[in-house]
């Protein structure tokens, strides 16, 4: 009578190897969002996962905008750059996913007068398993948000 309840015991592994097992332990870096241009703006920041665990995330937002979107900005074959918004927003185990204008960002909707370059405001981020997390956005240029890294001379190679 031992062989049937093995058997039960099969299938439950399996669903507990497809949830990827572990404990994700997430780490948001610094936010910086640009100053609003037709009525939208865009949020860069780092998070870095630094679990066993995968995690996502599923939802912003923020007092300061009417919504706040997971985006994507996808350029097709002719070079025409689109966005697309994206239920949730993948965080790997081990992995740091970078959000800025031109790849994965978040996009405020109808932001109000608390973003304009030199104030800030709070952004709510909530996760697939995380517990929600919360931090300040400084607004910047726009210039400065999409190239944090950049140098005088990348932006201006006659220099
Ligand atoms: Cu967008």
């Amino acid at each position: 009578m031992r062989r049937p309840s093995s058997l039960l015991t099969l299938p439950l592994l399996v669903v507990l190897a497809g949830c990827g097992g572990g404990t994700p332990q997430l780490d948001v870096g610094s936010a910086q969002a640009a100053e609003p241009v037709s009525g939208a703006s865009q949020i860069a920041l780092e998070i870095t996962n630094d679990g066993d665990g995968d995690d996502a995330l599923v939802a912003a937002e923020a007092d300061a905008a009417l919504a706040v979107e997971i985006h994507i900005t996808e350029v097709d074959d002719d070079g025409r750059a689109t966005m697309r918004e994206l239920d949730e927003a993948e965080l790997p185990a081990g992995e740091t996913v970078r959000f800025r204008p031109g790849g994965l960002h978040l996009m405020m909707i109808a932001p109000d007068d608390d973003v304009q370059v030199g104030g800030t405001f709070a952004v709510t981020l909530e996760f697939d398993r995380s517990d929600a997390v919360t931090v300040d956005v400084e607004v910047v240029d726009l210039l400065d948000l999409a190239e944090p890294d950049a140098t005088e001379e990348d932006l201006d190679p006659d220099a």
